[in-house]
């Protein structure tokens, strides 16, 4: 892997059956492998965020810790305890400022917006997700953010996944899209407030022609950088 350069993403997204026309904001777009280039440096730059804020299993209000651990970087971050979800500007740990976002994770966002049709996508938060095999998350919307006309941007580092992409309500169908190193999906306009979630981390991951269960990049995890415009 070689690290960001500006003209070094593929001129376009390889074809996905779930691609959709720029400018429609209906559905969910998969832009396969639109971070590939820049993996190297969005993981550097994993373990500097992670420097000023460390991985945590938060709980969630019913009081359960979730089996994703996370942090955050960008002017605000995304956190639950017992009391609710909520962004704070500080990590309530240390009562520290997250990292500041980090000028690779903001351009490939920004892109990634645009390629999916959403023009001047400026994310002032990014959740970062790490998933070891078991770990997953449940259905939900994302809906603490004060702006719902701006979209979610969501890359995958690392061991794959399946994404599941529901509807409008809860009970609606859920589609399983499998989501692979480098992989980018974008969801805004009329699908901003979709139900989605990640099914358990498979045990038995691909071995990528080395040790079963690891990825060449990430080891033994899967790392999700989820953008939001959320202030
Ligand atoms: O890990 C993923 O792909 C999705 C993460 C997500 O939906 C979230 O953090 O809200
Ligand atoms: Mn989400």
């Amino acid at each position: 892997m070689t690290g960001l350069r500006a003209d070094s993403y593929p001129p376009s997204p390889r074809p996905s059956p779930t691609k959709r026309g720029r400018g429609s904001k209906d559905d969910i777009v998969v832009l396969s492998g639109l971070a590939e280039s820049a993996a190297a440096e969005l993981l550097r730059e994993i373990e500097r965020v992670a420097a000023v804020a460390p991985f945590r299993n938060m709980v969630v209000p019913g009081g359960h810790s979730m089996s994703v651990a996370m942090t955050n970087c960008g002017r605000l971050g995304w956190v639950t305890d017992r009391s609710g979800y909520r962004y704070t500007e500080r990590d309530p740990l240390s009562g520290r400022a997250w990292a500041a976002m980090p000028r690779a994770f903001g351009e490939l966002a920004t892109r990634a917006a645009a390629e999916a049709g959403f023009g001047e996508f400026a994310p002032d938060a990014c959740l970062v997700n790490r998933y070891e095999p078991g770990a997953r998350m449940g259905l939900h919307q994302d809906r603490n953010e004060a702006d719902f006309g701006q979209p979610i941007v969501s890359v995958s580092l690392g061991l794959p996944a399946t994404f599941l992409w529901g509807g409008a309500k809860r009970r609606d169908p859920v589609r399983r899209l499998p989501l692979r190193h480098g992989d980018v999906v974008v969801w805004g306009g009329a699908a901003r407030l979709r139900f989605h979630g990640v099914a358990p981390l498979g045990r038995q991951a691909p071995t990528f022609g080395g040790t079963p269960g690891m990825h060449p990049a990430t080891g033994g995890f899967r790392f999700n950088l989820t953008f939001r415009r959320a202030g």
